[in-house]
């Protein structure tokens, strides 16, 4: 396990410093290091000792299990294990294990056209951009939802513990099922540091800690000691030093000269799937089900002329949603934020102009950033065009889709077959609202969103009657 280890670190330290002689065959030159150093070794030592000790108890127990990271930085951990492991070669076979492979493995890292030094998505085993942080406990219980076998290994950095709103999700326990979920291991990991500024929950006492987590409801248990080979040493001996910590972290045992990892290595790898880092569970897409999709059009409101009924566009679309559930139980799912009733979704027991107050209002502007192959964003103004655009946004996968929709009962507009090519065609002229007859007109009007449709209606109309030879 020691020399597993000890191959885990010499490959975080390759991908931190060595873009060339990889496994120091030549003697270390300046032109072999990086020339700018991005990346941290931080929380790298404790993540990989974690994940190994975990990986030993998958093959003595046959689990099933995955690695969520939170640690800001210490992608060079997860990076090592699915190398290690071999997923990351079978996925990336350019990164193959051998010296070649693992020279470019190494380059890759931090590196322009090649990966972040963060956990990221591309990684094998790897869920999400761990960059922001606050996310790994919200992420893993997600994981185990529906997964009664599933165990989600989860590493909280003790900077990531002090985000607010990651606080919260240590009462996540509180919503698995234990028949039908998984289970979520937290390992909150106290190296004292977030960066280099000290944290505090490595700062109170144990019984403090202890109290803390007893309250949150885990039952926590402490493993603690320090490497006695600390570096200490001075500034003066940092270019030998540099030379022999690396080469000490690394013995002819644990690569062959080709770059492979030992085969005595190999032995403490689990199983194809059941390697953290190859697990479908945490690799995108390989356990997506199509969605059984209800006739959105049966939830329609009958509106036969503009502007008379009156109809909530959330209600609407909480009847098909609760459809949606009904057809699919298992893989559907509704996460309310805290008016989940109050904005009108009551039918299935679980949002409006709230976001304008409670969220970010420019939560839009920070969306619209974004490259269209990845969001999509909607702001459908009466109850069919909220339908027939939650259909095809419910159908979609690798999307961000932002529907923004109020709540209350207010004025319809179109009936579902134009609600649906107004949803095709992402913009319309409303013909019965205006008198322009197909010439050149006096004024536009243009609007986005239930409100300013409202507004822009309702200014049209006063036009309509005290301006009449206005061409709108
Ligand atoms: C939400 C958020 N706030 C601030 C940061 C800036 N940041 C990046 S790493 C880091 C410290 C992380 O500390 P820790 O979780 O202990 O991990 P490590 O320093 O070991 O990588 C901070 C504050 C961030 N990435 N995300």
């Amino acid at each position: 396990m020691d020399d597993y280890f000890r191959a885990s670190l010499y490959l975080c330290l390759g991908m931190l410093y060595l873009g060339y002689n990889p496994l120091l065959k030549e003697p270390l030159k300046l032109e072999h290091i990086e020339p700018r150093l991005l990346g941290h070794w931080k929380s790298d030592a404790g993540q990989c000792f974690t994940y190994i000790y975990f990986s030993r108890l998958i093959k003595k127990y046959v689990l099933d299990a995955i690695f969520v990271v939170g640690p800001g930085n210490g992608a060079p951990a997860v990076l090592s294990q699915a190398y290690l492991k071999g997923t990351y070669s079978e996925v990336y076979p350019d990164k193959s294990e051998d010296v070649e492979g693992m020279r470019r493995f190494f380059k890759q890292f931090s590196f322009p056209g090649g990966i972040g030094g963060h956990a990221i998505p591309e990684t094998p085993g790897s869920m999400y951009e761990s960059v922001e942080l606050g996310y790994s406990i919200p992420h893993a219980f997600r994981t185990v939802f529906d997964h009664p076998d599933l165990i989600t290994l989860t590493m909280v950095e003790n900077g990531e513990s002090e985000i607010g709103p990651f606080a919260t999700s240590w009462h996540s326990n509180k919503v698995l099922h234990p028949i039908t979920d998984g289970a979520v291991l937290p390992l909150l990991h106290l190296n004292g540091y977030k960066i280099h500024n000290p944290t505090i929950l490595a700062r109170i006492s144990h019984k403090e800690l202890e109290s803390l987590f007893v309250g949150y409801g885990w039952k926590p248990y402490f493993a603690e000691g320090s490497d006695s080979e600390s570096m200490h040493q001075a500034m003066a001996a940092t270019v030998e030093r540099y030379d022999s910590e690396i080469r000490n972290h690394r013995s002819e045992k644990l690569f062959d000269e080709q770059g492979r990892s030992a085969p005595e290595l190999k032995l403490l790898v689990p199983e194809g799937n059941r390697r953290m880092s190859a697990s479908p569970v945490i690799n995108g897409g390989l356990l997506r089900l199509p969605l059984h999709m209800p006739d959105f059009c049966r939830f329609s409101v009958d509106v036969k002329e503009s502007g008379v009924t009156d109809a909530g566009s959330m209600p609407t679309l909480a009847m098909f949603l609760r459809e949606m559930m009904r057809k699919n139980p298992h893989n559907f799912r509704v996460f309310g934020f805290d008016e989940t009733a109050s904005n009108k979704h009551d039918a299935i027991y679980e949002f409006d102009h709230n976001g304008f107050s409670h969220q970010d209002p420019g939560f839009l502007d920070l969306v619209a950033n974004k490259s269209p192959a990845v969001v999509r964003t909607y702001l459908p103004p009466d109850a069919n065009c909220l339908l027939s655009v939650a259909d095809p946004y419910l159908r979609s996968s690798n999307y961000v889709n932002v529907i923004v929709a109020d709540e209350q009962n207010h004025l319809q507009y179109i009936d579902i077959d134009a609600a649906i090519a107004h949803y095709t065609r992402g913009v319309g002229i409303w013909d019965w609202a205006s008198n322009d007859q197909d010439l050149e007109p006096d004024v536009v009007m243009a609007c986005c969103g239930d409100g300013s449709t409202l507004k822009s209606l309702a200014t049209t109309s006063l036009l309509h009657q005290y301006l009449p030879d206005v061409k709108l």
